[in-house]
């Protein structure tokens, strides 16, 4: 043993030394309105997409943890839904989900992006965080690519002003931008010192515990939110019925057959989806299975069907279905 030895080793006393630092690991979740940039902050930090983004609001419909491992530490981040104004039953869910959570969690993370005002949606959420008093809370002031540092250092004293009004301190405040990737280190080494001492959670090289089924889902839901308007993006839900590699491939060309159901709440939305000549959803499906490969790592066959499940949103039966 080291302790044992008879001549001084340098290079051991120093690592023994940086050995003194506990080790920690925890959770932090992000929380905020839709849109403000949550998923895209928690890809950013775990370094790969864990979390799909959009800019429709509500796109994250429950909760993915994403896993970044460093030498002192185990981040585990809990992206959430955005919290708004429920209008049906999904929506109403997604809040509880998001409550629980935070109730839950080693740090809280309040993300508001740097060029919108701080509005009556932003307090609400923080008077609640307010009544989590155990809880150390970050302002995370994100998109900062965004805005002039004027403009930046305003949102910056309007986030820490809430905080007083509402009677406690953030831990940190910080601007950050996910797509140009500034401060996102900084953030971690923040949120890391206010984590529990305890070894790691996840075995290393784990960036996310979704399954792979719903990573699948979710990257076919993404490409089938990019350019629908208005409540369509709502009222999409995919579901992956079976992943099965396709049978007689030699070895070295395997193929995975991936059938997906895409959900849509009224017939009227069905051609929208699909598209003149079906040309909508052969380029949802090119486009995701691209983002699928990816993720899996071998070559994949996509058939992807397009279902109504009425009302969905607001059918407890149907959300069951669903998953949610
Ligand atoms: N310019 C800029 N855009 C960003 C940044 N972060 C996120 N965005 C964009 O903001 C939009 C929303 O990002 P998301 O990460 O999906 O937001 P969210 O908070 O997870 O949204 P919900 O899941 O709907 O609650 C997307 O179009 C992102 O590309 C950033 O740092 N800079
Ligand atoms: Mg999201």
């Amino acid at each position: 043993m080291g302790a044992m030895s008879a001549r001084p080793n340098p290079e051991a006393a120093a690592q023994q030394a940086e050995n003194t630092a506990p080790h920690r690991a925890g959770f932090a979740c992000f929380v905020g309105r839709p849109n403000a940039g949550k998923s895209t902050l928690t890809n950013a930090l775990v370094g790969q997409k864990v979390a799909i983004t959009s800019n429709r609001p509500q796109t994250t419909r429950h909760t993915v943890r994403g896993i970044v491992h460093r030498p002192d530490a185990q981040l585990i981040l809990v992206d959430t839904p955005g919290l708004h104004k429920p209008r049906t039953l999904l929506g109403e869910r997604l809040n509880d989900v998001v409550r629980t959570t935070w109730a839950e969690v080693d740090v809280i993370g309040f993300c508001l992006p740097a060029d919108q005002k701080l509005g009556p949606g932003d307090k609400y959420i923080v008077k609640e965080l307010a009544g989590i008093k155990k809880t150390p809370k970050i302002a995370i002031i994100t998109k900062s690519d965004l805005v002039e540092s004027k403009q930046l250092a305003e949102q910056l004293l309007a986030v820490s002003r809430l905080g007083e009004e509402l009677g406690f301190e953030w831990a940190e405040i910080i601007p950050v931008s996910a797509v140009k990737d500034d401060q996102i280190g900084l953030l971690a080494d923040l949120i890391a010192p206010l984590l529990p001492e305890s070894p790691p959670l996840y075995p290393e090289g784990d960036l996310t515990d979704e399954p792979e089924m719903v990573m699948v889902a979710e990257l076919i839901r993404e490409a089938a939110l990019e350019g629908v308007r208005d409540e369509l993006p709502h009222s999409i839900a995919v579901v992956v019925e079976e992943m099965l590699p396709r049978e007689d491939r030699p070895a070295d060309k395997p193929l995975l057959d991936i059938h997906a159901n895409v959900y849509i709440e009224r017939p009227s939305q069905k051609g929208i989806i699909i598209g003149p000549k079906g040309k909508r959803l052969k380029d949802v499906g090119t486009k995701s299975r691209k983002h699928i490969e990816a993720l899996l790592g071998t070559p994949v066959f996509l058939d992807l069907h397009v279902k109504v499940a009425k009302d969905w949103q607001r059918d407890p039966k149907q959300l069951r279905k669903l998953g949610f």
